[in-house]
Order: structure tokens, then sequence, then C-alpha cells
């Protein structure tokens, strides 16, 4: 494993690399937590109590952890880095210029710069690597709730399959109006059966088939993945959150409202809220289930030989004196940089990749 490794864990990871420090540390970020929910605001954000919320999967991810994904740092991190390396080649020169002036280059963009996926440059492995370190972070996190409150829910486990319409545990949210006609089609058309059917089956099949396994790098898998099944799935398993977080507004550019952070907001079609959702992990455990599947069908044994293992800003906090910055400037400053692009991306952007 590259030793990027390490940082990348630490980057994304307050509680693993404490839990890594010793249990002083742990306890210290056990109340650094507490201290961060306590500090957030009485919920602004509309808890929806009349709107119908699907059954929860089970087991249900603790309190802790999703207090721990809410909290601004997680949301922050997993915002930009999906907003850098998504509009990278979208954005103008002078974008660009300050997004690599505060160390957030993404050295493989995602999408080229009419929005098309990028399939062949490997940064379909940022996105199984990235996501991959996300999983540790929560592991780590569930094993030290787990510990403490005796617990059998301690590692995140994946879907092992996609789940069907009729599935008891993770039925289809329904669509809502959201106001928006070509968004609503889009919604309508992502939860159907025939979708289901039709499509993603279809991909579910060809990302677990040895033999089309074998003709793909893993990049090239994952950026398949990325693009395809995975942002569909984000949105087939969406619920109304009754209210969805406004891309950043270029007339005050440095912030999003503190409600945005409220627990209740994970909502899965917003790369600034869907690991507060359970069924977040459900879907990246299946995208990540495929590193495996890959690595058989190409006879790996060992480590992989990762070639994009891009996490965001490398230069985070100093790894001696403490936990990085995530959340705090210059991702601020990142943030607003994006902001005044006017360039966005989300999940339901997905284009048909060939
Ligand atoms: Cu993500």
């Amino acid at each position: 494993m590259r030793s990027s490794l390490w940082s990348a864990v630490i980057l994304l990871a307050p509680a693993l690399a404490a839990a890594q420090a010793g249990p002083e540390a742990v306890a210290a970020g056990g109340r650094a937590l507490q201290d961060n929910l306590l500090s957030i605001p009485a919920p602004v954000f509309a808890r929806q109590a009349a709107r119908p919320k699907p059954k929860a999967p089970s087991p249900a991810l603790p309190k802790e952890v999703i207090a721990y994904m809410a909290g601004r740092d997680v949301r922050m991190h997993h915002y930009l880095w999906h907003a850098v390396r998504d509009g990278w080649l979208a954005f103008d020169a002078k974008t660009q210029k300050a997004i690599k002036d505060m160390g957030w280059e993404p050295p493989r963009p995602s999408l080229r710069a009419n929005g098309d996926p990028i399939i062949d440059n490997d940064s379909g492995e940022d996105f199984l690597y990235m996501h991959h370190h996300m999983i540790a972070m929560v592991n780590a996190k569930l094993a030290e709730v787990a510990t403490a409150q005796h617990l059998s829910y301690a590692k995140v486990t994946s879907w092992s399959q996609i789940p069907a319409p009729t599935d008891a545990d993770y039925p289809v949210p329904p669509a809502w109006d959201t106001g928006d006609a070509d968004f609503n089609g889009y919604l309508k058309k992502v939860k159907s059966d025939d979708f289901f059917k039709n499509t993603m089956v279809p991909w579910e099949r060809d990302y677990t088939d040895p033999k089309k396994l074998k003709t793909m790098s893993l990049g090239e898998l994952g950026a398949r993945i990325e693009h395809t099944i995975h942002n569909s799935l984000h949105m087939r398993f969406c619920s109304n959150p009754g209210a969805i977080r406004p891309d950043v507004d270029s007339a005050d550019p440095n912030s999003i409202d503190a409600k945005w952070d409220d627990p209740a907001y994970d909502y899965l079609g917003d790369t600034y809220s869907s690991q507060v959702n359970p069924v977040f992990w459900k879907i990246h455990g299946w995208v990540d289930d495929r590193i495996e599947d890959w690595k058989k069908a190409h006879g790996i044994t060992g480590e992989i030989a990762w070639k994009g293992t891009w996490v965001g800003h490398q230069d985070h906090g100093d790894h001696q004196k403490g936990p990085p910055r995530a959340g705090m400037p210059p991702d601020k400053q990142l943030l607003g940089v994006i902001a005044t692009s006017g360039v966005f991306h989300h999940f339901r952007d997905v284009r048909v990749i060939h």
C-alpha cells in the first residue's frame, strides 16, 4: 500500500487517527464530538414530522456515527472532494489557479467540461480509493461505539445485491414534487421498477461479471460505477428531505447555513449530506466490494498498485500536532471559489456511458 494511505486516513478520519493514537485520544475525540454537537444551533432544519420515513435499515447506524458524519468537517470534505474533481475541466483558468493555490487541484478530473464522464484517466480509482477510506473511517467509529456500548454492529455491511423493488427492508422511497419538471421526471424514472429491471440489473450484472471485469482497468471500472449505478442508487433511494440545500450562493459564497448541518439533513442526493444517511453505507459497501471482484478477475492476490489515491487537500493541519482542519480555511475559501465559478454537479446529472 502506498505511503499516501496514511495521510489519506489522517485526512479523512480524525476518529480513525484518534483510534490509532490510543484510548485517551479516542476519549478526547468523543468529547470533541460532543462539544461539536452541543455547538450545533437548535435545529432550524425542519424535521418533517408529517413526512413518512422509510423503515430504518436494520441495524440502525448508531447516533454517534450519524452525528460524526453530520459534522461540518466531514460534510465539507465530501462536498468539496466531489465538487472539485467533477467541476475541474469546466472551471475557468482563474478558478483553477485559485484552487491549485489552495492545494486542492485534483490530479485526475472525473468529468469533461461538457459533463461527460472520463473513464480512461484513472479518476475512477480515486473514486474507489477515497470512498474505501471513508468506509475505514466509519468502521473505526462503529468499532469504537460498539465496544463502548456492547453493540454487535461494529462494521459496515454492504448490500450483497441491489435491493429489488419488492425488498421489504429497503423499499424505494416515493418520488415527490421537487418544483422542477426535469428533476421530477428523473426521480420518477430512476425510482421505477422498469429502471431497476432494464437498467440497474444489467449494470449490476456487468460490474460483477468476471469476464467483463477482466477487460477493464480498475480506473475504468470505478468511473463506470461512479457515473452509472452509483449516482442512480443515490437518487433511487433518496427521500424527500423537505428542503434541499441550494447550490452555494455566489453572492454569499463563503458560507453554508448551519441549518444544513443538522443530522436530520441526510439527503442522499447531496454530497454535503449523503454520508449521514445509513443507506449511503449500503451503496458504498456494494461499490467497495467490486474492488475485490476486480482483483479476483485479474488474479491479484496482494495489494493493489493504486494509481488514483487522491483524497483531497494534502496539507491539512500538522499531522504531528493534531487532527486535520477540514471545514476550516482554506476550505471556506475554496467553497467561495467554487460558488463564484457557478459550476455545480449533482448525482442526478447521470450520463449514459457506452
Ligand atoms: Cu462520495
